[in-house]
């Protein structure tokens, strides 16, 4: 197992509106990860409120993994910065940040993600994976917000959550579209276990069966 000295994590930085799925995808993600054999660690940077730190800590509880933390109100860039420095002297193959939800209104809020962002990158030398969540049930409401989020921060992809509620697939075109940002991951439920690494063409194969059985095409 990797426990060289100069070990850096990959950093996967999570972010997005408040209520969205950010710390259940971060759950889903360190099962998924933890699956394929990596080590994985998670940083409770949601320091807003108490019990989004537990919430994380329950996960992590679940899935035996560890959760750095510090206490409620604490520096996110804090957090992380301890996270990684236990990420970097144990060998830790990934390492998964939570953030607090924020409305892209709030420009303080905004600001702190990228000091949290710069953190990661004096750190480990290169810039976080950043994964905005979306709800899938949000609509345009959460085009916009995503839009306002990938024009603050650079943002590599998105999670989209809650995809197994009653709308379906279509905003996942519209994200594409819109924001020029591929859909990474999709939330299918609420254990640990619904996840979906985002595969268009079995998505536009399940849409089309989906619509054919809508139209009731007869099967031969
Ligand atoms: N049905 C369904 N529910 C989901 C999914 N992902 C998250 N949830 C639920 O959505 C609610 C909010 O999830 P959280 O993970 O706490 O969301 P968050 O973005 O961390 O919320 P804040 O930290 O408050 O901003 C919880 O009740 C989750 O169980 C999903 O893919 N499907
Ligand atoms: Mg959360």
């Amino acid at each position: 197992m990797a426990s060289e000295e100069n070990h850096t994590p990959r950093v996967i930085f999570v972010v997005g509106v408040n209520g969205t799925g950010k710390t259940t995808s971060i759950a889903k993600l360190a099962n998924l990860f933890r699956k394929e054999g990596k080590t994985v660690l998670l940083a409770a940077g949601d320091t807003f409120r108490a019990a989004s730190v537990e919430q994380l800590e329950v996960w992590a509880g679940r899935l035996g993994v560890e959760c750095i933390r510090q206490g409620a109100g604490a520096d996110p860039a804090a957090v992380v910065f301890d996270a990684l420095s236990a990420a970097e002297s144990r060998g830790t193959d990934i390492v998964l940040v939570d953030t607090a939800g924020r409305l892209h209104t709030k420009s303080n809020l905004m600001d702190e993600l990228g000091k949290v962002a710069r953190v990661i990158r004096r750190k480990t030398g290169k810039d976080p994976e950043t994964l905005l969540v979306v709800d899938g049930t949000m609509g345009q409401n959460g085009l916009v917000q995503a839009k306002v989020f990938a024009e603050t921060i650079p943002v590599q992809g998105l999670i989209l959550t809650k995809l197994d509620g009653t709308s379906k697939g279509g905003i996942v075109v519209a994200i594409a579209e819109k924001l020029g940002l591929p859909v990474e991951y999709v939330g299918m439920g609420e254990t640990a276990d619904d996840l979906d690494v985002f595969d268009a063409e079995n998505f536009v194969t399940a849409l089309f069966a989906d619509w054919k059985s809508g139209e009731g095409i007869e099967e031969g």
